[in-house]
Order: C-alpha cells, then sequence, then structure tokens
C-alpha cells in the first residue's frame, strides 16, 4: 500500500517531462502468483526539456529482476532500483532503449490497481497512477507512446487473451500454454493500457463507421452470461452512431472490446480499445436488472466509448486537467442519454445527483475546484465536482455561445489537439476563438470552488407595464478561498402570464428571447455576470410569474421568494417541464423544513394541504408522462433538506418531518394513486420493454405514497406485485415497499427473494443494499448482520458498495445516529478496508462531507471518529487525504 508521502502535487509547478518515450514494447507471462513483465522502452530527451536531468521512473510495490541500458545490465552504481522508483543519474543524451523485467503478484493486487484477479481473469485498472504498479514508467499522462503488448498464459485458465489496439498475431506455445500480440497504432499515455486473459465468453456485432470501416465488436462476460450483454452492446451502437452524427467522430480501430469483470473499482474504464467494465454496467436481462440498472448501462456504455476522442485521442496533460476528459464525457453522455430518452427525466436526474454528490461536496470541506489546484492523492479528485459540476460548466458554455459555435469550436479542438494533451486553456481558446468573444471570465469556473448563490427578486408595475427582475450572486468561502469573484451565470428565463404562456419577452431596448432551454431550439440567455444586475422587462400587461433557470440553467443555488400561489402556478403551467419539477420540489423542500422546526421546538405540524393540492393537476393528467409524473410525487431527500439547512442540521428531524409528508400526500390522494397505480401496472406490463419503463416507474412511486399513509394497503399491493411480476423493476419496488412497514411480511420477502436469486451477485447487491436503507431502529444490527454474511465479501466494491455506502449515504436516519453509533460503524469498516483497498476506503469516508454542519452532537461524534481514524499510524495516502481535509 502507498502510505501518505505527505507531498502536494501544485498545478503551478507543472513542468514538461525531461525524456520522452516514443515506443512500449511489453511481454507479459502470467502466472497468479508470479507475472514476469518484460519491458522495452525506446526513448529519448525531449527536446523542450532540461538537458542531462536524471530519469526518474515510477514504480509502486515492484519486484526487479533485471535492468538494462541499450543491452548492458545496469547495477546499484548506476541506478538507483527501489520497489516504488528507478532513478539513473545520467542517461544518455541521444535516443536510447531501456529494458526492465519486473515480477508482480496479480493474485495478492488487492488494491485492484495495475494488473489483478478477479476471479480467475487477469485484468488491469491503470488510471490513474496504476501502470507504475506493472512495470517502471514516467507516469504521466502527458508521455504518449505507442504499444505492442505480447502475452502468454495457460490456455485453459486464460483462452482470451486481449489488449489495445488492433490483434496481430497469436500462437500455441508449449505446456500448454499460448501467447497473443496486440498492437496499438495511436498514441496515448500509459494510464489508458490494458490487458485481459481469461476463460471468458463473447456477445460479437460488427459495425461499419460512416465512412465505412468495419469494426468488430465483442462484449466478453462470464461464460453463460453472453445473453445478458445485449443492451450493452445496442448502447455501444447507438453511440457510435450518435458520436458520428453529433460531433463528427468515427470509431479507429479494427475492434472495439468491452470485458466486464466483477472486481473493479468504480464503473468502468476507457483503455484504448479494450473498454473494461464493473459487470454492474453490462450484465441485464429483465429479470435482473431493474430500468435504472439499464439506464445506467446504456449512460456508462456511452461515456467510455465517448472517451475514444474525448480523453484518448486527446488527453490530459496533467491529472489537474481531469475535468477536460470527465466533464466533457459526461455532459457528452448526459445528451445522448437525452436524445436517446426522456430529455425532462434525464435533466431531473441529472440534477439531482448534481445537487446531492457535488452541492454537498462544495458546500464542505472537501470543497475545491472543477479543476484543482494541487492534490496529495489524485484518486481522490475523481469527484462530483470534477465529472458532473465539470459538465455543467460544459453545458453553460453551449448556453452562452449557440450550438454553432459550440459544435464549431469542438470540430477546431478536434482539429488542433488532436494526438496530443491537453489543457482546459487548450480547450477553451477553442470556443473563444469559435464564438469570437472572450472567455476568461467564464475560465472562473474552472478556477473558483463553492456553488453560488442567486438571489433573485421580481416586482410588477401594472401601471408602467414593467416587469423588474434583480439579480444578485454571491459565493459562499470554501477552504483556501475566503473571496470570491463574480461568475458569468446564464439565466434561461421566461414569464409565465395568466393564461399559462410565457409573455414575448422585451426590454427597452428590444425583444429578446431568454427562455429556450430546449435543446434543439436557438439556445439564449441572460448573462449574469456582476455582483447584481437589474433587467426591466417592458410591454408586461398581466402579472406574471417568472421562470428561471430554465432547465437548470447553471449550477446554483437560486433563491426567489415565491408565493404559494406563484409556485402552484408555475407547478401547473411551466412550458420548462424541469421548473414545474423544481416547483414542486421548492414547495415541498420549504414545508419540510417548517417542519423540521417546528418538530425541533415541540411545535403542532406544518399543514401540507396547500401542497398537496398544488399535486392535483399532475395526479389528474399523469398519462401525459408517466415518467415525469413519478418524479413529480417524489419529494427532496433526506439529504436534500439537510443541505438547505446548512446548518446546526438534526436527521432524525428531517426523516420525521419528511415521513410525515409523504404520509399526508399518500393520504389526500389516496383514490388517485390506487387508480395510478392500477392504469400504470396494466402499461408496465410483465415483459420488459423499454417503452414501459415510465409506467413502472410511475407505479413505483404511487405505491411508495400509498403505502406510507397506508401501510396495510401498501402491504398487500406489494405482495401481489412481488408474486405476479417477473421484471426486478417491479420486484425491487415492492421489496422497498415491504422493507419501510417492517415486520415479518418482509422478513419473508427478503428471505424468498434471496432464495430465488442466490448465486446471483448483482441481484443479491440489490438485496443488501435495500435492506441497508431502512431507516428503522434495529438498521445497525441489521447492517452488522449484512456484513457477516456469507454472501458479502470486504474485498469486492460492489459488495461494499451495496451494504456500506448504500447505508453511508443513502440511509441518513441511521448513519447520523445521534449517539454516534453509524459513524463508529462507517470508522470501522473504513479502517478495516484501507489496508486491502485504499481507493474504496477514502471513497466511503467521504462520506463524513457534510459533518460540520450538524448540531453540536452528532457533530461531536462524528469528529471523534474522524479523529480515531486520523490517529492510526500506518494510513494509505488516500484515506490520509480525505481524512485530513475533512478535519481541517
Ligand atoms: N476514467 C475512469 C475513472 C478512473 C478512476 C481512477 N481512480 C472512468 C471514467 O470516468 O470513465
Ligand atoms: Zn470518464
Amino acid at each position: 500500500m502507498r502510505t501518505e508521502s505527505g507531498k502536494a502535487v501544485y498545478l503551478s509547478e507543472y513542468k514538461v517531462p525531461d525524456y520522452l518515450i516514443d515506443q512500449v514494447d511489453l511481454d507479459f507471462s502470467l502466472a497468479a502468483e508470479n507475472t514476469l513483465v518484460q519491458c522495452t522502452l525506446r526513448m529519448r530527451p525531449n527536446p523542450i526539456g532540461r538537458t542531462g536531468a536524471p530519469l526518474m521512473l515510477d514504480g509502486d510495490e515492484l519486484t526487479v529482476v533485471s535492468v538494462e541500458m541499450n543491452g548492458q545490465a545496469l547495477d546499484s552504481a548506476d541506478a538507483s532500483i527501489t520497489p516504488d522508483g528507478l532513478t539513473i543519474a545520467s542517461p544518455p543524451q541521444e535516443p536510447f532503449v531501456l529494458r526492465t523485467v519486473t515480477r508482480i503478484d496479480p493474485a495478492a493486487n488487492t488494491q485492484l490497481s495495475g494488473l489483478y484477479q478477479s476471479g480467475a481473469v487477469y485484468c488491469t485498472q491503470c488510471e490513474a497512477e496504476g501502470f507504475r504498479r506493472i512495470t517502471y514508467f514516467l507516469d504521466r499522462p502527458d508521455v504518449l507512446s505507442i504499444y505492442t503488448t505480447r502475452m502468454e498464459a495457460d490456455r485453459t485458465l486464460a483462452p482470451v487473451l486481449l489488449g489495445n489496439g488492433n490483434p496481430v498475431e497469436a500462437g500455441l506455445l508449449p505446456d500448454n500454454r499460448h501467447f497473443a500480440t496486440w498492437q496499438d497504432p495511436h498514441p496515448k499515455p500509459c494510464y489508458l493500457f490494458a490487458l485481459v486473459a481469461g476463460d471468458l465468453a463473447a456477445m460479437r456485432e460488427s459495425y461499419v463507421t460512416r465512412s465505412g470501416s468495419k469494426v468488430d465488436l465483442n462484449i466478453y462476460v462470464e461464460k453463460g452470461k453472453q445473453d445478458r450483454a445485449a443492451y450493452a452492446m445496442d448502447s455501444l451502437i447507438r453511440s457510435m452512431r450518435w458520436d458520428e452524427e453529433v460531433y463528427g467522430r468515427e470509431y479507429d480501430l479494427d475492434v472495439f472490446n468491452i470485458v466486464a469483470v466483477s472486481d473493479f473499482n468504480m464503473g468502468a474504464m476507457e483503455n484504448k480499445g479494450l473498454n473494461i467494465f464493473n459487470d454492474k454496467y453490462i450484465l441485464a436481462s429483465p429479470e435482473t436488472a431493474t430500468d435504472t440498472d439499464y439506464a445506467g448501462i446504456e449512460t456508462v456504455v456511452a461515456h467510455e466509448y465517448f472517451h475514444n476522442w474525448t480523453g484518448n485521442r486527446i488527453t490530459c496533460r496533467d491529472w489537474f486537467q481531469l475535468c477536460l476528459k470527465e466533464g466533457l464525457t459526461v455532459f457528452r453522455d448526459q445528451e445522448f442519454s437525452s436524445d436517446m430518452r426522456s430529455r425532462a427525466v434525464c435533466r431531473i436526474g441529472d440534477v439531482r445527483a448534481l445537487r446531492s454528490a457535488q452541492f454537498s461536496e462544495d458546500a464542505g470541506p472537501l470543497a475545491h475546484n472543477v479543476r484543482p489546484d494541487q492534490y496529495h492523492e489524485i484518486n481522490n479528485f475523481y469527484t462530483a465536482t470534477v465529472y458532473q459540476k465539470g459538465a455543467e460548466v460544459i453545458r453553460m458554455l453551449r448556453t452562452l455561445i449557440g450550438d454553432d459555435a459550440f459544435y464549431r469550436g469542438m470540430n477546431l479542438y478536434f482539429d488542433r489537439f488532436d494526438g496530443t494533451a491537453a489543457t482546459v486553456e487548450d480547450f477553451i481558446s477553442c470556443f473563444e476563438e469559435s464564438s469570437g468573444r472572450s472567455l476568461a471570465q467564464f475560465m472562473r469556473w474552472y478556477n473558483q470552488s463553492g456553488t453560488p448563490r442567486v438571489v433573485a427578486s421580481g416586482s410588477y408595475d401594472q401601471e408602467a407595464g414593467t416587469f423588474t427582475l434583480a439579480l444578485e450572486q454571491d459565493t459562499p468561502p470554501t477552504p483556501g478561498q475566503d473571496s470570491k469573484e463574480p461568475l458569468v451565470i446564464p439565466v434561461t428565463l421566461g414569464l409565465v402570464g395568466e393564461n399559462g404562456a410565457d409573455i414575448p419577452l422585451q426590454t427597452a431596448v428590444g425583444a429578446c428571447d431568454f427562455g429556450a432551454s430546449d435543446h434543439e431550439l436557438a439556445i439564449s440567455a441572460l448573462e449574469f455576470s456582476e455582483d447584481k444586475r437589474t433587467i426591466v422587462f417592458t410591454g408586461v400587461r398581466e402579472p406574471v410569474v417568472p421562470s428561471l433557470m430554465r432547465g437548470f440553467s447553471a449550477p446554483v443555488h437560486l433563491e426567489y421568494d415565491y408565493s404559494e400561489a406563484e409556485l402552484l402556478w408555475l407547478i401547473a403551467s411551466d412550458r420548462d417541464q424541469f421548473n414545474r419539477w423544481q416547483a414542486a420540489q421548492t414547495y415541498a423542500t420549504r414545508l419540510i423544513i417548517a417542519s423540521v422546526g417546528n418538530i425541533r421546538a415541540n411545535r403542532a405540524a406544518v399543514d401540507p394541504a396547500g401542497f398537496c393540492t398544488a399535486l392535483a393537476p399532475v395526479l389528474a393528467n399523469f398519462a401525459a408522462d408517466m415518467e415525469f409524473t413519478a418524479q413529480m410525487l417524489s419529494l427532496p431527500g433526506e439529504n436534500d433538506i439537510a443541505r438547505e439547512i446548512a446548518k446546526d442540521v438534526d436527521p432524525e428531524a428531517i426523516y420525521q418531518a419528511r415521513t410525515a409528508l409523504r404520509q399526508a400526500l399518500g393520504a389526500a390522494h389516496h383514490e388517485a394513486l390506487r387508480t395510478i397505480y392500477n392504469q400504470a401496472a396494466e402499461l408496465g406490463g410483465k415483459k420488459f420493454d423499454p417503452a414501459a419503463s415510465g409506467p413502472r416507474a410511475l407505479k413505483a412511486a404511487a405505491l411508495a405514497l400509498i403505502a406510507a399513509a397506508d401501510p396495510s394497503t401498501g402491504s398487500a399491493l406489494a405482495k401481489k406485485q412481488l408474486a405476479n411480476t417477473s421484471t426486478m423493476t417491479d420486484k425491487i419496488s415492492a421489496l422497498n415497499t415491504l422493507g419501510l412497514i417492517g415486520g415479518d411480511e418482509a422478513e419473508r420477502a427478503f428471505a424468498e427473494f434471496y432464495t430465488a436469486h442466490e448465486g446471483d451477485s448483482l441481484v443479491i447487491d440489490k438485496w443488501f443494499s435495500l435492506q441497508s436503507m431502512i431507516p428503522d431502529q434495529s438498521a445497525l444490527s441489521r447492517i452488522r448482520t449484512l456484513i457477516d454474511h456469507p454472501a458479502f465479501s470486504v474485498n469486492n466494491p460492489n459488495r461494499l458498495r451495496s451494504v456500506v455506502a448504500s447505508f453511508a449515504f443513502g440511509n441518513p436516519r441511521i448513519f447520523n445516529a445521534p449517539d454516534g453509533s453509524g459513524y463508529e460503524l462507517l470508522g470501522d469498516i473504513v479502517r478495516e478496508i484501507d489496508p486491502r483497498n485504499p481507493q474504496i476506503a477514502a471513497r466511503l469516508l467521504t462520506a463524513f462531507k457534510s459533518w460540520k454542519g450538524l448540531e453540536k452532537g452528532r457533530r461531536g461524534h462524528a469528529e471523534r471518529v474522524l479523529r480515531d481514524i486520523a490517529a492510526v499510524k500506518v494510513l494509505s495516502a488516500d484515506v490520509r487525504d480525505i481524512v485530513t481535509r475533512s478535519l481541517a
């Protein structure tokens, strides 16, 4: 394990590499505990590097066998060789060949970084700094090389041998071994290197690119599960077509391979021509995967495929530029999914995710820029800020300069930087050129952290026929950034008139359109780039309700003092579906927060009747868009409420207040919900069909509300649903409902579900996860029992996520138990896992990211647990970094 070095890396200290590696020839002799790696590097001094500088290759836990420079063995007089690095004080100042032979132990690699085994399958994960765990190298993204990979392995254990690029040679060897050689013609950094060897089965297809090249597509999975790769294959083909149509980008190799493995630290990895996936994002059948799983597969397959251009063909100069590939690729995958599905529902889902993961990160001790300027452990910066806020920054860019300049800028970027390692400045310069405007202030979105707060107010002057909109922005201080500059905030907006339609927007200067948030329309937005701005709309002949930040036009926290009647109006009539949903969320949030205050002060509950009435037309019109209606019926989560309250947060009071509102909503609309449940159930069918996912989502939302208000009816419906369905979506919504009601019925249902799906890990993960999120008093002992369950393993990231992450991120009432027992449980687990898998341990520890906003008692417990972790002498660099920043 790499323990803390205490040394920070700074963006401002970037230096070009002193040496370059033109060609890499790798030869792997694979064996579980003893893999031999022969690596030949054709190197030369970098003409723009420091002449005569020492050559310092990175390593991590490597066992060296031999090192040769230009055919001559090097010994300790010429080179310093440790498990963690190889330094040659005076390398040749002309091209040279460095050959190293190292030994590694894939079977013992529990970090799942470098070359490891998932079951019996050899696979790799090199981003960010895993390649140095395979061989000595200049492990940095700006060293681009051409790779040839030869590998040999036992024919029985590993009949399939895969590398980056195209296959060039294969053959038999003595002792039941065989080999394959792969060549990748595209220069790439070592983090995109990959190798897979194992006994796998494939689903195969082929694809013809727009210009007529044929590509073999293969998705390799555990034997017997090929059929479950069909949706991933379909998603891949649609992604390839979409990138040609929307961005003009074609695939560039003869084969595209995807391999699904069951032990993987994150979702997937975009290695050139050989994507490696967590099998959760490949395997699906209606009987084993929910509609949400299907959507996740589509997104992740597209995301990794899109990296081929945004990440691989053009990579990052250094890890500070991570958002250059990640934010942009998330933006691309979000747009792809929106084109494939309901745009409004996708947007709501993306914004929910952004607020829950990124706004909370930005509001706490782990806040950082979209482009950070320093790090101790880069793996801790694969965050919601880099990914999701990074995507919002691209979306704002498109809104501000318009579609035309945006796509011309993208083409410039592809033309100019193909085959290079670029920076955010390189990227933005293309849009300055395509739009003809300065984006200097826009760059602040990359270099300033924190969620801006936009306070808006409006006033209508009937006599003058004007509506005056006043905007103010400020960004609260974040660690290391006390004062903030104003940002360029695109505000799309409309003024909703008395008949529910937008009135035409005009100002004294002339007509304007700030309202188009639909992708198909020309996008234009009011640009708000100062601390304050007032805009007077003229020709306003009737009272209007402003609909602001349509489609969530900027990642800001918007405040506007809407009356209840105004919120009702937006819920019923706004033409922007996102803002209809937002108005309902705003209304619910307000009610829940008021109730939290009352609960804490022992006052009477807040009357929810107005809110319940507001949703009546939505329910009446449910058939128009069932998936959207399901979103309208889903209240903001407990963590969302906590984030709004921000200080002195009492998670128990939030749980009580939110539960009461769910009950009230379910009771107020009992009849309508029953009707909706029955009708959606008809349409949702018993078979899988993507078009039926809307009715299924609505059915689940209706069931949850019915059960909240009337557990016995809810329980009866859920039991019937469980007995009659064959889709996993319906099973999970029924099981979830029963789990929340609790009691013997729930116990029985969980037991039966387990028996029905025993051995199917991805399905059992759902069983783990649902139980870990039940917020009842026996939750902690249940979670401890789950951890002891034979199907659980601390070595498998999916199991850890399904139990521990579900509990820490998805069960706020219990994680924040007032006696600190939830924090202690997480602390124990983090300490236990850290020596085996630091990346996962650090990721779980970020569940403490909002601890500073808690009420005093819980805050004390959280701090104590964090301090206990900090006191552990030997921690990984990953956990040390998170715990130190959390406590700072
Ligand atoms: N680029 C990878 C993430 C690598 C994470 C390293 N700790 C997956 C992705 O974003 O597509
Ligand atoms: Zn990515």
